[in-house]
């Protein structure tokens, strides 16, 4: 269920292995295409989809990113993290991405993905013989598939998340803040990606493509986007992200306004009876990080491996083994996030002790060797081989 990262990810996975599979999708091919989201991939997850074959644009078009700049007290801080760890972040949004994976798995390895389905709903799931009903787009009637496993890869709001059973753990943290996520077609106006720490609240410099970039401003959580006006979206850009003898941003139109509440939250555990949820359906984590699509991946190349081993060699191991080995990443990349967030938004806390020492803990990244090497490796994410 749900062709997002995860879901094409699973479905591409079985396909290669000769697994029949349907994939059931709320939206349109067009619209997953264009929907903009995420940007930065790990590169133990780039290796991932190389390895099933599912790289070849990516490796062809994304852009190798070594550095990060913080920015704070009107300096630019640069990063080097690929020169403490060896390791790199990719940048390919997240449409080339689903694009990639949609044509690989209806085009060339055949697989059915029906869109526009209504009215998701899953039947059966202590059984080993589950079903999911829905509502066919084209003719209004009820179809009922029966499987052997329901995997939710439908996102937050899905139909997986709504039929949790009651002994589902849900664990969720409120960081009481909000993020104006824009995306500007407007090029880079660096060439990494910048966080600025101000007084006024955080700001992000997401590079996207040579034409476009993603920036955050950090907001009232339930901000009205519509409060802020191209003018005010700019002014509060350049002062958030200014520094000492840097060019000054490239301005332009914003193609996307919207007002995260930022939260975080992960289901335990991420399997009830045939249904194995993956990626934001078992978790979300706010975009401090850039983690949410690395860990969608992380739990598709798990989950299609131990279905795929389940399937076609009677191996249990992997199923068995699921829900543990995905949440273990999931509640490092929750942790580092949490902790993140607290030098991103210490400088505007309003709590001057609060402040000092999240200025602390930032200054020490550049001081301390021990200290540096700590952040690059949660930044870059756990290098497992998948
Ligand atoms: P998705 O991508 O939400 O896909 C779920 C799909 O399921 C469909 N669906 C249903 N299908 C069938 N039946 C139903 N009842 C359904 N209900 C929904 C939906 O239409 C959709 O197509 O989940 P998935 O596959 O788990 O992937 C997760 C990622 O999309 C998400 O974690 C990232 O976008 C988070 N994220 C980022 N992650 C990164 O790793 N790096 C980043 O740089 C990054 N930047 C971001 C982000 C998320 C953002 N937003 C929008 C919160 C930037 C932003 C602004």
């Amino acid at each position: 269920m749900g062709a997002g990262p995860a879901g094409l990810t699973v479905g591409n996975i079985l396909r290669a292995a000769g697994v029949d599979c349907l994939i059931l999708e709320t939206e349109s091919r067009e619209f997953i295409e264009q929907r903009p989201r995420a940007g930065v991939i790990e590169e133990w997850a780039v290796r991932g989809l190389e390895r099933r074959g599912l790289a070849d644009a990516l490796s062809a078009r994304a852009e190798r990113h070594s550095v990060c700049e913080f920015r704070f007290e009107g300096h630019g801080h640069r990063f080097p993290y690929a020169e403490l760890t060896g390791r790199h972040h990719w940048v390919y949004p997240q449409p080339l991405l689903v694009t990639d994976l949609v044509r690989e798995y209806a085009d060339v390895r055949g697989g059915e993905i029906r869109f526009g389905v209504r009215d998701v709903r899953l039947h059966d799931l202590d059984s080993d013989r589950p079903a999911v009903s829905y509502t066919d787009p084209d003719s209004g009637e009820r179809r009922l598939v029966h499987c052997a496993f329901v995997a939710g890869c439908d996102g937050a709001r899905g139909a997986s998340r709504a039929a949790l059973p009651p002994r589902a753990r849900i664990a969720r943290y409120d960081y009481g803040i909000g993020w104006l996520a824009l995306l500007a077609e407007a090029p880079p106006s660096a060439d990494c990606v910048l966080f600025g720490m101000h007084a006024d609240g955080f700001a992000g410099h997401m590079p996207r493509s040579p034409e476009m970039t993603r920036y955050y401003l950090q907001c009232p959580p339930g901000d009205d986007p519509d409060s802020w006006s191209h003018e005010r979206v700019w002014d509060a850009l350049r002062r958030r992200l200014g520094a000492a003898g840097r060019p000054p941003l490239t301005e332009g139109r914003l193609l996307e306004k919207r007002v995260l509440d930022m939260h975080n939250y992960v289901v335990e555990p991420m399997v009830f009876g045939r249904l194995f949820l993956a990626g934001d359906a078992a978790h979300l984590v706010a975009p401090i990080a850039a983690k949410g699509m690395n860990l969608a991946l992380h739990d598709a190349f798990l989950l299609g491996d131990a279905l795929v081993a389940y399937l076609t060699a009677g191996d249990t191991a992997g199923l068995d083994g699921y829900s543990d080995a995905c949440l273990r990443r999931v509640w490092d990349y929750q942790e580092f996030s949490e902790w993140l967030s607290e030098i991103y938004h210490g400088a505007s806390c309003g709590d001057p002790y609060r402040s000092g020492t999240r200025l602390a803990r930032l200054r020490r990244l550049f001081t301390s060797p021990a200290a540096a090497a700590a952040f690059a490796e949660q930044y870059l994410g756990t290098a497992d081989a998948f």
